[in-house]
């Protein structure tokens, strides 16, 4: 028997959300069928040289629910969704959240540690991916996952599947099956998201149809999304920002038209921004410097581009700055986490709100505080630890009782461990956070969990892993070791990390060696503070 997958507000709050017409007992299948009859021949989804409609997606969907509960797979089950950003990705989701299976979503970049992780957290059952991607062969992960983890019974390839199921026989299976998936009920959990793991592994999120549609529509209505839209899907859209903030979930939501971009890069997006007449996009802050670089000098026609978002890390007010003259664009500022809690500056607020805050939250029902370490609030306007608790913010995460303890107050508000100041406008400046995790890119690095990866090498006596300020990546990662016996090469444990089956971007970025961390009083302090003075030390030298 799984664990079934729950999220529950205490009734009052949940009566509450109802009656304020946030919770309109509205599902991802349903939202989808509604759109597919509204207006069957609209293009829905574009990548590459295939087009589907929406009626086209609604079949595939119908499709794959029915070929997934014929594979024997039971509604409330959990399935990994491991695919890059390619039209299948949509299809299967809305098939198995048709069929009331629950996705769990992994990013391209995830390897077999990660999702052997994922798989068991989640009792996984089945495992889609895509045959390749990137350089990298998904069937030989699929291979590992099966003799590691006992309950990934299914697997389905889109390409070549050799031993595994393709996805084109699910389908085809699926469309000559007379079985009829149950609707699943919208107070119940939908999928199961990936928190950052600010502290070692991953959690899982799970979010009801309830309360994460109620993002969608909301975010679609915020970032001006309508049946002319073109949202581009650029960065992986497994993170729960492309997917919904507003996201490709948010545009289908809204009727627009979704197009997928293989990679974020300016030399696959903006041929396609031009082809497709893309209106809307969400990047990250060091993509968007390498999109601000790329746009003067390309041939591609990006006028019909209307408004950029940027989230996922800090966005700088000098870049800030500079985006509606470089890319003639509105910018939106978004500050959000798969948790719940997500934050927009308004298309039309003043410009210096769009710069110097990452906006205010999407519901009159957020409740936010920012309080000290006593858990007193801090007066308007000074820096403190940002709790949040509202109609789409996690009440806890899926059979994790000591996160949910640390992570959440007794009154059901979620510690998000960034550290914010709030405007007299109520809008939000992060300023930091309280937690040691690094923000790569708008990737979420663990230090805890790198640390013992590293600590596993024989040649390794102690490790801490800090960010480090980074130009281009707003942080870097960086590894201080001390060596057991002979220092091996910064190289050998880079490889290192990566021959332990964990994604890229975790591979830290730098390798300092010290004899020991002595000097700041190792013996005395937390790892908190121990990381804190090495990255002091280091950014010191630097500056030097
Ligand atoms: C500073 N830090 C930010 C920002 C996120 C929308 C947008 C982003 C995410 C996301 C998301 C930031 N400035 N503008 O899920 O729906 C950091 C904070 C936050 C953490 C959450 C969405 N935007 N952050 O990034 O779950 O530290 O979600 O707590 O990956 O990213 O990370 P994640």
């Amino acid at each position: 028997m799984t664990l079934t997958a729950q999220q529950i507000w205490p009734e009052e709050f949940a009566q509450r959300y109802r009656a304020a017409g946030h919770w309109r007992g509205e599902t991802f299948g349903s939202y989808l069928r509604e759109r597919a009859a509204a207006h069957p021949e609209r293009v829905a989804i574009v990548a590459g040289d295939t087009r589907w409609t929406y009626a086209e997606l609604d079949a595939r969907a119908d499709a794959l629910a029915r070929g997934l509960l014929d594979a024997g797979i039971k509604p409330g089950e959990r399935v990994i969704v491991h695919l890059p950003n390619i039209p299948e990705f949509l299809s299967v989701v809305f098939g198995l959240f048709r069929a009331g299976i629950l996705p769990l979503y992994a990013l391209p970049a995830h390897r077999i540690t990660e999702i052997e992780h994922f798989a068991n957290s989640g009792e996984a059952v089945g495992y889609v991916a895509a045959e390749r991607h990137d350089g990298f062969d998904y069937r030989a992960l699929a291979r590992e996952l099966k003799t590691r983890v006992a309950s990934v019974k299914n697997v389905f390839i889109v390409g070549n599947a050799d031993e595994f199921t393709s996805f084109d026989a699910l389908e085809a299976q699926g469309r000559a099956s007379n079985t009829e998936p149950v609707p699943p009920v919208p107070s119940t959990v939908a999928f199961l998201q990936i928190s950052g793991g600010s502290t070692g592994l991953s959690k899982l999120i799970p979010r009801t149809h309830d309360d994460y549609i109620y993002t969608l529509r909301e975010s679609a209505r915020i970032c001006g999304l309508d049946g002319d839209s073109v949202f581009m899907g650029a960065l992986p859209i497994a993170h729960n920002y492309p997917m919904s903030s507003p996201g490709v979930l948010g545009a289908l939501y809204a009727g627009s038209r979704v197009v997928l971009s293989p990679s974020p890069s300016p030399e696959a997006a903006f041929p396609l921004i031009e082809r497709e007449r893309v209106t809307d996009v969400s990047l990250v802050p060091p993509l968007l410097l390498v999109w601000m670089q790329a746009a003067p000098g390309t041939k591609a026609d990006l006028s019909s581009l209307k408004v950029v978002q940027v989230g996922g890390a800090k966005l700088m007010p000098e870049v800030a700055r500079r985006v509606r003259p470089t890319l003639g664009v509105t910018l939106q500022q978004v500050f959000g986490m798969a948790e719940g809690l997500v934050n927009y500056t308004r298309l039309d607020d003043p410009e210096e709100l769009i710069i110097q805050t990452q906006g205010r939250p999407i519901s009159e029902d957020d409740e936010v505080l920012v309080v000290d370490d006593q858990g007193n609030a801090v007066p308007e306007g000074e820096a403190g630890y940002l709790l949040t608790r509202g109609p789409y913010t996690i009440r806890g995460y899926h059979n994790n009782p000591s996160a949910n303890a640390r992570s959440f107050t007794e009154d059901g508000f979620y510690r998000t461990g960034d550290i914010v100041k709030r405007t007299p406008e109520g809008y939000v400046v992060v300023q930091g956070r309280a937690t040691d995790h690094i923000n790569r890119a708008g990737e979420k690095i663990s230090a805890e969990e790198i640390e013992d990866h590293l600590l596993a090498h024989p040649q390794v006596f102690d490790a801490a892993v800090v960010s480090i300020p980074d130009e281009y990546l707003g942080e870097r990662s960086c590894a201080f070791i001390i060596a057991q016996g002979e220092r091996p090469k910064g190289a050998v444990l880079k490889q290192w990390i990566r021959s332990r089956g964990l994604a890229e971007f975790k591979v830290p970025d730098q390798v300092v060696f010290v004899d020991s961390f002595s000097a700041t009083a190792a013996l005395k302090v937390s790892r908190k503070e121990l990381r804190a003075a090495l990255r002091a030390q280091l950014t010191a030298q630097d500056d030097a």
